[in-house]
């Protein structure tokens, strides 16, 4: 770092150069520094969800395409994802503060094989947020998990997360099983993930394929909403 950056101060910089620095900050995995980020921006003003999508989101973006094309490991990503996560953690209690009545429950969790977790978190935060309760069942889970989880808290949607192309057809193999077990249809299932798309969901059979966990938001009360319409008809 040059003495140039060390004199920074986060909170001297107007917004349009503040956040480049945060993209920067993340890359370089300073939990600090973007902890002190996010809360100056939300001194500012700035939506929390705003400030997820363009300073935390919108820099992981760019972890991501280095981590890909072989310039940061994973060490370096490992850093910048617990940055991420300490960012996240202060927007989550401002996310989950709309204060919105109870739309439904879903449990959600990353399957076997997976540890990948920011983008399952962030779509926790947003059901949440959104009024949803969630249960988290955290990382590389088999389907032995999805399906005790779907027994004891009968919830209204499954959620699965996969960012791997090796772990993603396990999807399948729950979807599979629950249909085996005569229950697939107790559920409204959705999927996501990266390398994941709306052709893939379909051909596993889950109801919905959210790109993004605004999506999952908007699908999740989409789905409850038919629900209660189907049941109020039927
Ligand atoms: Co990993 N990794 N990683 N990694 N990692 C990827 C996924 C990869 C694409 C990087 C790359 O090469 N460009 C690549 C996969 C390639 C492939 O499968 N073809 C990869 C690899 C190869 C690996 C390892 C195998 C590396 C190694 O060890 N050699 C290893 C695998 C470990 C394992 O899981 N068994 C590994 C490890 C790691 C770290 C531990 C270092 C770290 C994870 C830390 C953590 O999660 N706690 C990590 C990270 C951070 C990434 C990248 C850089 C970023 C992922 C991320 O957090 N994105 C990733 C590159 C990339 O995706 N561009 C990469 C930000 C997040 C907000 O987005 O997760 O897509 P995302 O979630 C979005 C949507 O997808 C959607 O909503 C979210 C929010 O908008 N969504 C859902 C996600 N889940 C959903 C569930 C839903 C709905 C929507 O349910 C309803």
């Amino acid at each position: 770092m040059s003495d140039e950056e060390d004199d920074l101060i986060l909170s001297e910089l107007p917004d349009e150069e503040l956040v480049p620095q945060m993209h920067d900050d993340l890359y370089d995995g300073l939990k600090e520094e973007i902890e002190e980020g996010v809360n100056i921006l939300l001194e500012r003003g700035w939506e929390p969800y705003r400030i997820l999508t363009e300073a935390l989101v919108a820099g992981m973006t760019i972890v991501g395409r280095d981590f890909r094309d072989g310039i940061l490991f994973v060490p370096e990503v490992l850093l910048a994802a617990n940055a991420m996560k300490a960012g996240m953690a202060i927007l989550k209690p401002l996310l989950a503060e709309t204060g919105a009545p109870k739309m439904g429950k879903m449990v959600i969790g990353t399957v076997k094989g997976d540890i990948h977790d920011i983008g399952k978190n962030l779509v926790s935060m947003m059901m949440e947020g959104a009024g949803f309760e969630v249960v988290d069942l955290g990382i590389n889970n088999p389907v032995e998990e999805y399906l005790e989880a779907l027994e004891r808290e009968q919830p209204d949607i499954l959620g699965m997360s996969a960012l791997l192309t090796t772990t993603m057809p396990y999807m399948k193999v729950v979807i599979d099983t629950m249909k085996e077990q005569g229950i697939r249809d107790d559920y409204i299932v959705l999927v996501g993930g990266a390398p994941l798309n709306e052709e893939f969901g379909q051909a596993i059979g889950a109801d919905g394929y959210c790109r993004d966990a605004a999506v999952a938001v908007d699908m999740a009360k989409e789905f409850i909403q038919r629900r209660h319409n189907q049941r109020a008809v039927g």
